[in-house]
């Protein structure tokens, strides 16, 4: 069964995959995995590389590159989840790759499962010092999707090795300076300068709005920021910062001849 489950998802263009037992699964700040689905066993854990298109001086391309692929991993995980139900019967939950997630206010910014200790959990890297897994092949260039079943599989040997070279590039290309204090990443100071049109610029705008004539606010709806917030809405996630992700050199060779 987990050789045809393995062959299914590499057939499907997915980069890699791993297994981990859901008692392996190991985030401090995540919720249970049995809240997700109370008679989980394993977690299949897919594996994404992300294109050079990430590098683009162009940050719509750079963009546009990491919403495709979020596109395909969720058509991909939703495929293989239909495949579990569908041949074994199993029972799934698909975990977000990004949103939606809770929002608890007492949890700001903390999604409710955390792929990369799944992913970690499966084999498939170890943290660097940029607070992301690198891959032993992809290097830091792949995002995860998971998916919790109920089937009894075989856990992938765990990946102890530290894939981090320690050259501080990431930390030195942060324009946020957010990976300065080691083992933390300081999402306000990452999201300023990754999601600058975000919640907080909305909210900036709108409470400045209330506080303009109707030219300034003819002005405000006319302007290329108004433009950019919209489409921030719309798309979700509109990051503008690739930097630790493309300046970490782990296995870029590697995954540009794969
Ligand atoms: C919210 C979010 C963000 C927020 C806040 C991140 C955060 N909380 O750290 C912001 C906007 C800042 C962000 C930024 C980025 N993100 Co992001 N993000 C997420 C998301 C949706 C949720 C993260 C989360 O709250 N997890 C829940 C908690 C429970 O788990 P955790 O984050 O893994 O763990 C944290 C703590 O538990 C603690 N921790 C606990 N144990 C340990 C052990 C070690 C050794 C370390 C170092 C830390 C640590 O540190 C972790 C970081 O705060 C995840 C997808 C997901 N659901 O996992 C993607 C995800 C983590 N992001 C990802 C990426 C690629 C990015 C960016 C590069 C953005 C971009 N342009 O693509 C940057 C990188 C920032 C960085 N260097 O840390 C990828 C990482 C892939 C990888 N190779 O590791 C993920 C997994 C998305 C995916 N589906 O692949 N992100
Ligand atoms: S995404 Fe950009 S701002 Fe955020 S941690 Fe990485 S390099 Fe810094
Ligand atoms: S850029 Fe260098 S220090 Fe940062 S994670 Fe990659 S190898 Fe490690």
């Amino acid at each position: 069964m987990q050789q045809e489950i393995r062959e299914f998802i590499l057939n499907l263009g997915v980069d890699d995959v791993g297994f981990s037992s859901a008692l392996d699964y190991n985030s401090p700040k995540s919720y249970a995995i049995t809240s997700f689905l109370p008679d989980a066993k394993s977690i299949i854990v897919l594996a994404f590389r992300v294109l050079s298109s990430c590098e683009s001086p162009s940050w719509s391309v750079a963009l546009n590159g990491y919403l495709d692929l979020g596109a395909f991993a969720r058509s991909a995980a939703y495929r293989v989840a239909r495949f579990l139900e569908n041949k074994y019967n199993a029972r799934v939950a698909n975990m977000p790759l990004s949103y939606p997630f809770e929002f608890h206010k007492d949890r700001r910014a903390i999604a409710d499962f955390s792929q990369r200790h799944a992913a970690v959990a499966a084999g498939l890297g170890a943290f660097g010092r940029h607070n992301l897994v690198i891959h032993p092949r992809f290097g830091t260039r792949v995002n995860f999707a998971s998916i919790i079943t109920s089937l009894d599989l075989e856990p992938s040997p765990k990946n102890s090795e530290d894939f981090c070279l320690h050259c501080n590039l990431c930390v030195e290309n942060c324009p946020g300076r957010a990976l300065d204090e080691e083992g933390k990443t300081d999402i306000m100071k990452c999201m300023k300068n990754s999601q600058p049109y975000g919640l907080g610029a909305d909210i900036a705008f709108w409470s400045q709005l209330s506080h303009s004539s109707p030219q300034e606010q003819q002005a405000m709806f006319q302007s290329e920021h108004y433009a950019r917030l919209r489409q921030a809405s719309y798309l979700g996630n509109q990051y503008m910062c690739f930097n630790c992700l493309k300046s970490c050199p782990v296995g870029v060779a590697a995954s540009q001849t794969v």
